[in-house]
């Protein structure tokens, strides 16, 4: 049932600013503005014009404001519906007294992402792109919201909608083979058929999948721990990252007792920079605290920056530390290159087994430029540039996209089993439906209008 009363909300961020914005959506949404608004008729304007005039307080005639009202008639809107937006003073007073008086003239205060619901219910946009205008209002980085744009102009839904066609023509194949067997024109739908269309979507879902971790960190941040022995630089190398004294530095080792965290964007790749605790044997109830912390924090961690000190033997703690990554993804890094060496640069290669070894100077800002880089081609390498990508970057859709997956893996199976086509068949449906809910379109009804639009069986 889509929801006919108008809604209010402050539009713009609350704080100071030179305007801020009152949006109304709604069948009434002119006619309230035009109780409010002194200087012309905006039931007389032209759709999509903005008008200079005041809001008033329609009872006393008292002035609330000077404003902008643009008026957009439906159904050329966000929402589909008659929006009107009046732009106010900025600061809190001003905006919020135009609120009060929309409100008290006949408009509803609007709930989180109503407008944008409302643009859903209208058929202005599917779920997946509702939920990127989400996505583009939260985003952090640039490309977070170059992936929430492209989201919301429809390249995920296209992607879903030609699984989804892939997977109707299969079962249609399947319907039409037990409902009309006569008709012989209709290509038999055999097991080795129905295998390779499985087998193609299960592959592009994973596909998908894969880059959807990327869009996930895109928008959350990689939650990346700096971790090492004591005094070896890891708040150094914090406050390099942040570019701001953020960590306490000091030549004592066991400095860091707490963990400290901080948001990051480096080359385009959000982190969450955890700096920690030294990692060492220690006695001292407090600092025993920390390097615990130390390891709980490591075990959360997408990505760990080990650091090692240039100008000191590998110590046990050191080894110690390359075990406790095992499995991780991780960038060692050696510190301190300004002074003399004492570390066995080959031994830490080995070490490493294939993670980058980067070697910097943070007092003498050498080597960030190739810790940068190391950390980007980690996480993107090299492709995410490009634009025609589409990341899944949604927790629903991932969660949707996954159960997709299993339930194409059970036909698969059960096709293995040579089971009947039509028992394989209840899983297509499934895949179909599951991929359908990530767009908000699951009506059965579709299928079966689907069916016989393709197969045109009444010639
Ligand atoms: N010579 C030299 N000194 C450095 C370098 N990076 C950091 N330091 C110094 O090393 C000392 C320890 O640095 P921190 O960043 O506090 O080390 P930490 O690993 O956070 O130490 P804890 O918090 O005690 O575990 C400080 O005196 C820094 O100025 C470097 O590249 N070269
Ligand atoms: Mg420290």
């Amino acid at each position: 049932m889509i929801e006919t009363d108008t809604i209010a909300a402050i539009s713009t961020p609350i704080g100071e600013g030179a305007i801020s914005i009152v949006r109304l959506s709604g069948k009434e949404a002119l006619t309230i503005a035009n109780r409010i608004f002194k200087g012309k008729n905006l039931h007389e304007v032209d759709s999509h014009t903005i008008h200079y005039g005041k809001v008033i307080e329609p009872k006393s005639d008292v002035v609330i404001d000077e404003v902008m009202v643009s008026v957009m008639r439906a159904p050329k809107t966000f929402t589909r519906e008659d929006v009107v937006e009046i732009n106010t003073h900025g600061g809190i007073v001003a905006v919020n007294r135009v609120l009060e008086i929309v409100l008290e003239n006949g408009a509803r205060l609007a709930e989180p992402g109503e407008f944008t619901k409302r643009a859903f219910l209208n058929g202005r946009i599917d779920l997946s792109q509702a939920e990127a205008v989400m996505d583009l209002i939260r985003a952090k980085t640039d490309k977070a919201m170059g992936v929430a744009l492209r989201q919301m102009d429809g390249r995920l839904s296209q992607l879903i909608q030609s699984f989804r066609q892939e997977l109707l023509e299969t079962i249609a194949h399947v319907e039409v083979n037990i409902d009309y067997p006569e008709y012989d024109d209709v290509e038999e739908m055999t097991h080795a058929l129905m295998r390779e269309k499985t087998n193609k979507v299960s592959e592009q879902i994973e596909q998908l999948l894969q880059v959807a971790k990327q869009g996930k960190i895109l928008r959350e941040g990689l939650s990346t721990a700096i971790i090492g022995r004591p005094n070896v630089g890891k708040s150094s190398l914090m406050n390099t990252l942040v570019q701001e004294n953020k960590a306490i530095v000091t030549d004592i080792p066991g400095t860091t007792r707490d963990i400290i965290e901080e948001y990051v964007n480096v080359r385009g790749v959000p982190l969450r920079l955890v700096d920690t605790a030294g990692i060492r044997e220690t006695e001292d109830i407090v600092e025993k605290i920390g390097v615990e912390r130390s390891h709980q924090v490591l075990k959360q961690s997408d990505l760990v920056l080990l650091v090692l000190n240039y100008h000191e033997p590998l110590t046990d703690d050191d080894r110690h530390l390359f075990k406790a990554v095992e499995g991780l993804e991780y960038i060692v890094i050696v510190n301190k290159t300004d002074l003399e060496q004492y570390l066995d640069l080959n031994e830490v290669k080995e070490l490493a087994k294939g993670h980058p070894v980067i070697t910097t100077s943070l007092i003498k800002e050498e080597g960030i430029d190739a810790l940068e880089e190391a950390i980007r081609d980690l996480f993107f390498r090299g492709d995410i540039e490009s634009d025609d990508m589409t990341y899944v970057s949604n927790a629903r859709h991932i969660q949707l996209l996954k159960q997709a997956k299993k339930a194409l893996e059970d036909a698969k199976a059960s096709l293995d089993m040579g089971m009947p086509l039509d028992i394989v068949q209840i899983d297509i449906t499934r895949t179909w439906e599951l991929l359908g809910e990530i767009i908000g379109d699951t009506a059965s009804e579709a299928l079966i209008d689907q069916l016989f639009s393709q197969f045109c069986l009444g010639k």
